[in-house]
């Protein structure tokens, strides 16, 4: 897709507390649209949105990461944001610029208080 409408582009924020797995559900989209051809893993340090290196000693997104994908002809750019407090500068720059949000929640934490937050 060299070129996308305006009309096409969606600019989708991904957000929600620390360790809910926003990183990792970045990295099985990309793979699902045939962005990367191997699964990543935040264990492994291999994803595509943790890619510094303090990123993966720490194991956890320490800035914002704009990765983009095409799904049925729409061109998706999606902001992997951090979920710890500490980091969140980028989260709130985020949100600023996007039109809609991708929340992401532990099953077992449920709403936790960064999820709250943004
Ligand atoms: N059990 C379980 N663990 C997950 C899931 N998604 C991610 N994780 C793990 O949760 C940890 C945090 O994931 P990460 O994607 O970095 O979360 P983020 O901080 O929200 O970006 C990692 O160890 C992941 O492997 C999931 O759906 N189920
Ligand atoms: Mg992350």
């Amino acid at each position: 897709m060299p070129q996308t409408e305006p009309g096409k582009i969606r600019n989708v924020a991904v957000v929600g507390h620390r360790g809910t797995g926003k990183t990792s559900l970045v990295e099985a989209m990309l793979f699902q649209a045939g962005k990367v051809n191997r699964l990543g893993s935040v264990e492994q340090g291999s994803t595509v949105s943790d890619w510094d290196d303090d990123e993966h000693r720490r194991q956890m997104s320490l800035s914002g990461s704009l990765e983009h994908l095409e799904w049925q002809e729409r061109k998706i750019n999606l902001l992997d944001t951090p979920g710890d407090a500490g980091f969140q500068s980028d989260t709130y720059a985020s949100l600023r610029i996007v039109e809609g949000a991708l929340v992401v929640l532990s099953d077992v934490m449920g709403v936790e208080v960064n999820t709250s937050r943004v």
